[in-house]
This record gives C-alpha cells, structure tokens and sequence, in this order.
C-alpha cells in the first residue's frame, strides 16, 4: 500500500486523519524525529490548538528546518489547521513565536463584536471569483461543497496579494470578514478547515492531495443556495449513552433525565434505543453536522476503567467524518486500583480514540463555584483550564443541565432573573435558571448566567445548553434560556432538549440567534430524520450543508 507520512507533534484528534487516510487506501508512517524527515515522500503536518504553543514544539524539537527542507524539495506536502497557519510569517495569538516564513502574512483573531468565536461548524472554501481557478477544483475543493472549520485566528484576503506570488486561494466568508480557507502552490496544500472532519467533501480533497491531482474540471455548474458563502447552521444529533441492566452499552432517553420506562410491566428498565456506533453511522449518513456522545452515567463509575467510551469513538472515527464530542466523567479521577488521573489525562485518552471535543458537565459546576469563591480568580487548575490550555479552547465544549426556578419577584432571589412568558405554576412572572450536577439530580446555588460566564473566562470555547424542563418533551427548545445565555457569552451555544419536529430547529435559530441546534429523542424514535430536519431549514431560507456522498 503506498504510504503517507505524518508528523505527531501535539496531542489532538490525529486519529481521525488516520483513519481517513487508511479508508483512502494509503498506510501512515509516524514521523518521530526531524531525521524521520527526508525519508517521507509525502508529508502531512496536522495541527490543533495554540499557535505559539505548536511552533514552539517545532522548534525545540528540531523540527523546523527539516518540514522547511521537504517543502522546498518539491515534495508534497499537505498542512491542517495549524499546519497552514505555520506556514505564515506570524500569528497574533502569540506575537513573539514566528511562523515558517514560506507565505507573507499574519494571522489575526475574529471580530468578536458581531459574532462568536471561535468560528465553529462547516463554510466554504471557495475558489470560483479568484484569479486563475475559475472553472477548476482546486484540489477537488467545490464551490457548493462545505467544510468543518474550528479556530479563532485565520489569514485575512486580500484580493491578488497572494495570487501575485503564485498561489492559488480558496475562500470563506465569518460575518464581514473573508478569510483564507485553504492555499496551495506546486507542491504544497495547506486547508485551514479539517479535511478529516469535513465528510465525503474533505476526503475528496486529501484523496486529490494523495494522487497528486491538483485540479480538475468541476463536475457541474453548483447551485446558487448551495454555493452560497457563510457559515452553515449546524444540526447535531445527540447519543445519550448508559449501561442497561443486562450490562450492555445502550443509547437512551429520558424525559426530563428519566431513562427509564414509566410502564410497570417493563420492570422500569433503561430505555434502550440502540446501539451507539450503528446510531453514530445512521446519523452521520443523514447529514448530521456533528455527532456528540454523553456518558450519562459517569458519575457512578470510573471512566479510565470505562474503555467501552473509548471502544465507541475508535470504532465511530473509522467511518464517521464528523466532529465527535464525548461528555461524561472529565474530570480528576482516581482509578479502581488507586492511580490518579487529571481531568487533562482523561480528556488524552478520548482525544487519542477519536473524539474532537470533551464536554463537561458537573465538574464545570463546581470550578465556577470556586471562580466565584475565590473573587474571579483562575486557579489555572481547573479542567477547563487545563484541557484547553493543552488543546485549545475549542476542544472544550462545557455541557449545562439547567432547572427553571420561579420566583414571584426578580427581588426574590440574587440571581439572575428573566421576566417570562410562561409562568409557574401560582402564576410566578419571574424565573431563574438553576445549574445541576450528576445527571440534574443535585441543583446549586448558582445560575446558568454565572456558570456560562464563568467557563468562558477559564477558555471553554462552546456552550451545550440543555434544560431539564423540555428534556424529552417533544414542546420546542426553551426559547428564553437560550437567548438569555446567548446574549450574556461570546462563545459558540448549542441549543438542546425539546425538539420535536423540525419546525422547532428553525424556530430556535430564528428567535435567538443561536449558532447550533441539537436533537436526540426525535431522531432516535424514528419520528423524524436528520435529513428531514436540514431539508426543510433549506426550504426555509437557512443555509444548511447538504450531505455529499
Ligand atoms: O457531569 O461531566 O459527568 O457529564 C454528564 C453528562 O451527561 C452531562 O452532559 C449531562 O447533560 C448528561 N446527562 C446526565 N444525566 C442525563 C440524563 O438524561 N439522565 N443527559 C444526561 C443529558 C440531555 C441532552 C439530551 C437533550 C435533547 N441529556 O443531551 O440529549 O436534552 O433531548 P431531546 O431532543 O430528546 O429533548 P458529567
């Protein structure tokens, strides 16, 4: 089989590039040291996280002159994320490390003004209005195609600066600003997107870059919805997973966090939906934007013993091209044979199997106590801190398991209060949100408000906003909780727990801006397909991504 070299610098999802690779029929060597080098024919530099932090790792380990020397050989060489971004002078994420100098230019970070950063989810990469690349696939990248991006920093275009000096750029488009999303010259591609996480639509272009077919005929004119630049609305199809009380890993759903059956006659058994990986598939062959795995019952066993977790991302990252999120258990642990693990160890072992985000939960709940406690300060040893310190603040999604607390009189209680439309049950106009830990089962004395704020100043880089009261419920997403936390974060929010019909998916993203919507018990039950769900967002107007085969 021919061979592919890559170069494991940083932790991070690399497994997904190898998996996406091998599918392609190419076996991967590892490079693990700057004389491994010159022996690679073709070289992939994948990358994730802090600029500063990964050209550091280059230089100390010796390794920027060498990947400088292959490039210059004329040797294909692909670079991923921050594997493009090295290739720049510099980066404002970190002013004081340099760049390989091979392309003019300096990363700058997104205006967080008018719009959430990081920028998450699936955009463009568009060639069709550059120079020279008109009627082409680059690479076999399409205008009507879309591709998973997640960073803050990206190279701002400037029409004709880059073609001047012979490459070839393909675009996005966050807001006002466009920006490089991918750039390639004689023998190199560099993709600021994640080829690996971007479907049939990112395995054409490694695929392109593998064969060495830098460009071909588009295979028809794309249509205009499809072509048109932005970021989609991003539709998540959520697996909530559980032991049952035969000992097999099952998918579940409860309603309002009950998994079990309500009738007698079943012996109230853990409802059982199917299996996770097929039901990852499934979604992922519906269109689902990304597919996210909660580990419901983690607070009772030990997640390093839980290999299973880790079993499910393997096997899904073999043949699901989509981001996987993973929640349940982030945090310090000590094993059953008395070893300790770090949250940040933890979170390694599901990076290294497949997952490209942990999500956390209960352990959140109580940094943001402590944040609170010890008067806004960061320890800099809380989970969050720790895990997106290593892997970048998009890697750390933090998951809310909120409860509706009335209250007649916003004077009522210190917290933060929303004036509501549905009021309590003796008719209290006023309503806090409650944070839960361990599954909704123990409610704190802190606000959703407080807990989102919070997370965000320790470097959590996207909110998963359940709420108990519409788990399950089939009544639409809590509008009010979810443009209330909307307004109060900079962050990526996904919106969960309600859905029902796909009508409640265009409602959420209409009335409060939210950047991603999540389904679980509407898919799983059958009643609708994800596919359903996008097919009539694009009906509505919405710019959705379409699923390529
Ligand atoms: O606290 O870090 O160990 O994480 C535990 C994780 O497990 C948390 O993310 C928590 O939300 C989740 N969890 C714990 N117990 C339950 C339960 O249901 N008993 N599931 C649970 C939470 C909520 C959503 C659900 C949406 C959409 N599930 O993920 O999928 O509400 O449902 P719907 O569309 O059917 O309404 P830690």
């Amino acid at each position: 089989m021919p061979t592919v070299h890559l170069l494991d610098y940083v932790a991070g999802n690399v497994r997904s590039l190898v998996n996406a690779i091998e599918k392609l029929g190419y076996t991967v060597e590892w490079i693990k040291s700057p004389a491994d080098v010159p022996k690679a024919e073709k070289l992939i530099l994948p990358g994730v996280g802090h600029f500063g932090h990964c050209l550091s790792q280059f230089a100390k380990a010796d390794y920027t002159q060498a990947i400088c020397d292959h490039i210059k050989s004329g040797k294909p060489f692909m670079g991923i994320c921050v594997g493009l971004q090295a290739l720049f002078e510099s980066s404002e994420e970190d002013p004081a490390v340099h760049g390989f100098k091979l392309i003019p230019g300096k990363l700058k970070k997104f205006n967080d003004q008018d719009k959430s950063v990081p920028h998450i989810g699936w955009n463009s990469a568009n060639t069709s209005s550059k120079e020279g690349v008109t009627n082409e696939s680059l690479y076999g990248l399409r205008p009507d195609s879309k591709y998973y991006y997640v960073h803050s920093y990206a190279v701002p275009y400037q029409e004709g600066v880059f073609e001047k000096l012979g490459w070839s750029v393909a675009t996005a488009r966050y807001g006002d600003e466009e920006f490089v999303g991918a750039i390639a010259k004689d023998n190199v591609l560099a993709t600021q997107f994640h080829p690996e996480k971007s479907g049939a639509a990112g395995l054409r272009v490694i695929k392109a870059f593998l064969t060495g077919q830098k460009s071909a005929s588009l295979p028809s004119t794309p249509s205009a919805p499809d072509s048109q630049e932005g970021l989609t609305r991003r539709i998540i199809a959520c697996l909530d997973v559980r032991t049952n009380d035969q000992g097999d890993l099952v998918v579940t759903k409860g309603d309002q966090y009950d998994v079990r059956e309500k009738d007698p006659s079943s012996g109230n058994a853990v409802r059982n939906l199917g299996k996770p990986v097929d039901m990852a598939q499934k979604y992922y062959e519906q269109g689902a934007d990304e597919v996210t795995f909660l580990n419901i019952t983690s607070f009772r066993n030990c997640p390093v013993a839980d290999t299973p977790m880790l079993e499910i991302l393997r096997q899904t990252s073999k043949t699901v091209f989509v981001p996987l999120t993973i929640g349940g258990g982030i945090r310090d642990t000590t094993d059953v044979d008395g070893t300790s693990y770090s949250a940040l160890d933890i979170a390694t072992l599901y990076f290294k199997s497949g997952a490209d985000k942990v999500s956390i939960g209960s352990d959140a709940v109580t940094a943001a106590e402590e944040y609170f406690q010890n008067g806004k300060k960061l320890s800099g040893k809380t989970a969050i801190e720790q895990i997106s310190g290593a892997y970048g603040n998009q890697a750390v999604v933090v998951s809310v398991d909120p409860k509706r607390v009335y209250v007649a009189s916003a004077d009522d209680t210190p917290h933060h209060t929303i004036h509501t439309a549905f009021p309590g049950p003796n008719g209290e106009e006023h309503v806090w949100y409650q944070c839960t830990i361990k599954g909704g089962r123990e409610g704190r004395d802190i606000d959703v408000r407080q807990l989102t704020q919070a997370v965000e100043a320790m470097g959590c880089g996207e909110i998963l906003l359940n709420c108990i009261d519409k788990d399950g419920s089939n009544s639409g997403f809590d509008l009010e909780l979810v443009r209330d936390v909307k307004a109060g974060v900079g962050v990526p929010v996904i919106a969960s727990s309600g859905a029902g019909v796909p009508d409640h998916f265009g409602e959420v993203f209409q009335k409060t801006g939210v950047d991603a919507a999540l389904g679980a018990g509407m898919f799983h039950r059958g009643e609708y397909t994800v596919k359903q769900v996008k097919d009539y967002m694009r009906s509505q107007g919405f710019l959705v991504r379409k699923f390529e085969e």
